[in-house]
This record gives C-alpha cells, sequence and structure tokens, in this order.
C-alpha cells in the first residue's frame, strides 16, 4: 500500500545545472579557454573527444530553459558562473559582456518567480590560471577571490544565495591525483595542496561575499560520500573510515571545525601547503552546507594499494548508468552522520541528487524513465525521515535540469529530467519531470 510523504510547507525545490555543461557558446562573447577546453582537446581524456563548444546552447536558450522552469514549478535554480566569461585570462581585465549574460539570466529567472542560487567555481578554471599552477599554486586562491569580488559586486543585489565551489573533491583529488577530470595530472602532493587552496580561497571569499551581496545566504556545496565497511572486520572498517577521512573529514573538519584530520595528514605524508592562520580563515561561518549525494561506496581494506589502502566492492543491487548502486537509505545515514559530528552545519540543502539512466526518446517525444521516478522516491523518503529526525535539511535540487556534457563521458550519460536533442536542441519532458512538478507543487507525493 502507497502512503503520502509531505514537506513542510517551507521546504524549497529546485533544480541545477552548470556552466561548462550546459552553456556553449564557448569562445562567444570574450570567452577564453579554460582548463575543461583543453582536456577536451586533448587526445584520449573525453569519450568519443566530445567537449562543451555548443553543449545545450543554453547560453542562447537562457530564456526558454526558464520557462521549462517554471513547468517544473520550481522555486530555486542552482547555475554556476563561467570565471573564464568574466576574467578571461583569470586575473586582469574584467568582460563586463560576460557579466552582462548572467545579469540577463538573473532578471529574467527572478521575473518568473525563481530564486537564483549562484555558484561561483564549477571546475571551469581559466586556462591561463593552470598555466600558472592552477589549484596547487597558492596564488590561485587571490585570483578567485578578485573574481568573487567582481561577480559579487556586479550581482549580490539580486543573487541572495552564494556557494563559493562545487565539490572541492572533485577539483582537486580527482582532477590532480586521479586524474579523470581536468588538468589530467595524477600527482598527490598536487592534489592535497589543490585541495587547501580551493578551501582557503572558499574562506577568504564569504567576507567579500558579506559585503557585497547584503543579506544574503553564503555556502559550500560538497559531495560527501557515504562507506560502509564491506565485512564487519576492523580492518575494513577502518579502511572506510579512511574513504571518509578522503572524501568528507577532510573538507568537514577544516570548514565546520577548523582542523584538517590529523590522520589523514599522516597518510598523505605531510602537508607542506598548510601556513600558520589558515585554517582559522577557512573555518569562516556559514549560513548553509549544500550537499551533492548519488550514491554509496562499499569499502574494503587493500594493502597494496596506496595512498587510502582501500578499495570499493560492488554488491548486488541495482546500478545507474554510471555504475553508481541506487542505495537511497544511505543518504539517511549520511545526513544523520553530518549532523552528528558537525553540531554547528545549520541549515543543510541537498544542492545535487539524481541519476543517469538509459533514456529512450519515442517518436511521440516521451521518455519513460520510471527508474529514475523510483531513484528520486527513495531519496525523497530518506531525506523526508532524516527531517523528522531534526536534520535541518531546507530544500533540494535535482541534478539535472537537462541533459548535458557528462565531464569525462561526454553525452553519453544523461542525468536530466529533460530530454535534449543534442542534434537539434529540442527539449522533451521525461516522464520524471512531470512526477517532479507535481511534486514542487504539491509538496508531497505517494511512495
Ligand atoms: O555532472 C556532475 C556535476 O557536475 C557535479 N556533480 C556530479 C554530477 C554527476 O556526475
Amino acid at each position: 500500500m502507497s502512503k503520502t510523504i509531505s514537506f513542510p510547507p517551507d521546504f524549497k525545490w529546485g533544480v541545477a545545472t552548470s556552466s561548462y555543461q550546459i552553456e556553449g557558446a564557448a569562445f562567444e562573447d570574450g570567452r577564453k579557454m579554460s582548463i575543461w577546453d583543453t582536456f577536451c582537446r586533448t587526445p584520449g581524456k573525453v569519450y568519443q573527444g566530445e567537449n562543451g563548444d555548443v553543449a545545450c546552447d543554453h547560453y542562447h536558450r537562457y530564456e526558454s530553459d526558464i520557462q521549462l522552469m517554471k513547468e517544473l514549478g520550481v522555486d530555486m535554480y542552482r547555475f554556476s558562473i563561467a570565471w573564464p566569461r568574466i576574467l578571461p585570462d583569470g586575473t586582469g581585465t574584467v568582460n563586463e559582456v560576460g557579466l552582462d549574460f548572467y545579469e540577463r539570466l538573473v532578471d529574467s529567472l527572478l521575473a518568473n518567480g525563481i530564486q537564483p542560487w549562484a555558484t561561483l567555481y564549477h571546475w571551469d578554471l581559466p586556462q591561463a590560471l593552470q598555466d600558472a599552477g592552477g589549484w596547487p599554486a597558492r596564488a590561485t586562491v587571490d585570483a578567485f577571490v578578485n573574481y568573487a569580488d567582481v561577480v559579487s559586486k556586479r550581482l549580490g543585489d539580486r543573487v541572495k544565495h552564494w556557494m563559493t565551489h562545487n565539490e572541492p573533491w572533485c577539483a582537486s583529488f580527482l582532477s590532480y591525483q586521479i586524474g579523470e577530470h581536468a588538468p589530467g595530472h595524477q600527482k598527490l602532493d598536487e592534489a592535497v595542496a589543490a585541495s587547501h587552496h580551493l578551501l582557503l580561497s572558499h574562506g577568504r571569499t564569504v567576507p567579500v561575499l558579506r559585503a557585497n551581496s547584503r543579506d544574503s545566504k553564503v555556502g559550500i556545496v560538497l559531495n560527501l560520500a557515504w562507506n560502509d565497511p564491506a565485512t564487519d572486520s576492523e580492518a575494513d572498517k577502518e579502511a572506510a573510515w579512511r574513504m571518509f577521512g578522503y572524501q568528507n573529514r577532510w573538507f568537514m573538519d577544516p570548514v565546520y571545525k577548523g582542523q584538517y584530520p590529523e590522520d589523514m595528514i599522516e597518510l598523505y605524508g605531510g602537508f607542506p601547503a598548510l601556513q600558520n592562520g589558515d585554517e582559522q580563515e577557512i573555518a569562516a561561518p556559514l549560513d548553509f552546507l549544500g550537499i551533492n549525494y548519488y550514491t554509496r561506496a562499499v569499502v574494503a581494506n587493500a594493502p597494496g594499494n596506496p595512498p587510502l589502502y582501500t578499495t570499493q566492492v560492488y554488491p548486488e543491487g541495482e546500478y545507474t548508468e554510471m555504475h553508481w548502486e541506487v542505495h537511497p537509505e544511505s543518504l539517511y545515514d549520511l545526513l544523520k552522520w553530518t549532523q552528528e559530528r558537525y553540531p554547528n552545519v545549520g541549515d543543510i540543502y541537498i544542492t545535487e541528487n539524481g541519476a543517469a539512466f538509459d533514456d529512450k526518446l519515442t517518436e511521440d517525444g516521451q521518455v519513460k524513465d520510471e527508474n529514475r521516478v523510483n531513484y528520486l522516491k527513495g531519496h525523497f523518503a530518506s531525506m523526508r525521515q532524516a527531517m523528522e529526525e531534526g536534520v535541518p535539511l531546507k530544500g533540494y535540487f535535482l541534478w539535472s535540469m537537462m541533459d548535458n556534457f557528462e565531464w569525462a563521458y561526454g553525452y553519453s550519460k544523461r542525468f536530466g529530467i529533460i530530454y535534449v536533442d543534442f542534434d537539434t536542441q529540442e527539449r522533451f519532458l521525461k516522464d520524471s519531470a512531470k512526477w517532479y512538478a507535481m511534486v514542487t507543487r504539491a509538496n508531497s507525493f505517494e511512495f
């Protein structure tokens, strides 16, 4: 028998995207190369050599995309700003035309009754800054703070929700240690330094945003992971804890406790990038935490596998096209863990959640993505349960509003609730979009 799950009247619903994944217009109106433009042009790095040159052509279609958001009935739209549109060389001359685009976007959102939530950094670092050392270089911190100052001076009277960084774990470890994301390096010491400079730039930007955007809410977006040990053995439990260290504690501890975890510093073999006073700056008080959650990991001890000495095992179950296990219960576990370990966390938003499935567009323009609807239902039920037990979850952004450029996977993974035909740029509401439109209006769903 199904039951109705309702959310509090002030709970907010939204959709999320990011600049490089949807905008296109990669070389228009003064925008210059980002590390992703370079990476896409490096053979073997991105599926079929695809790139974000056109993507969803949102740069030219933002007005009609906002009308689609209205059909979805969302209260909020989370997007990111492309640094190489604003400061094409990373520092120096400001490209006012780039700022004009975001001004038009924000004005149109507000005119349509949708709250703009702006992320300053969703991975499109200007190539000029990478050439000067990228995130492993401390000077990139100053460049970011200056960029944040420029953007918030122009938009701060209208954008009242700011996120400094999206998923700094990806912008550091996935990009500089694992090498799957731009710039594709494979050096642990670079990744550790990059993660620190991302966090330091976050901490230093918070007061800038508060000064330029009065009464705004400021937060950071972390892709927090849930890790279950593969067995009850102490070795596997410790391995899972190291994964918590790598993905969660390394970011959450300095932001909410003002101190990096010692066990991880030891595992990384030191931390030369850390200077006196940095941790205090990183711990600048925030208004909210954004959590991106997609899946859990089941982790086993792996003595031969440095630096973490862990490996992931894949239990039987349902998996998405990303080979990510569908495991909504872990969202509940993660929310409870976050609140218990970091009691000062304050308001929480799920800033991304969703799934890639092998969607098929029928001849009459339908996409029957019941698997995605079920994925969402499970996660919404977990959220509600955590809220009933006191977790201050205030809103939810679905990833993603529409199919888009999925980084190293190019266009081969569809995360959208709106199907995009990349040849014609036509958009089609999937069944999940129609279902989500009911949820945003009713503020409840049948489970
Ligand atoms: O597409 C990405 C997004 O850019 C960041 N979070 C995870 C999504 C799905 O992989």
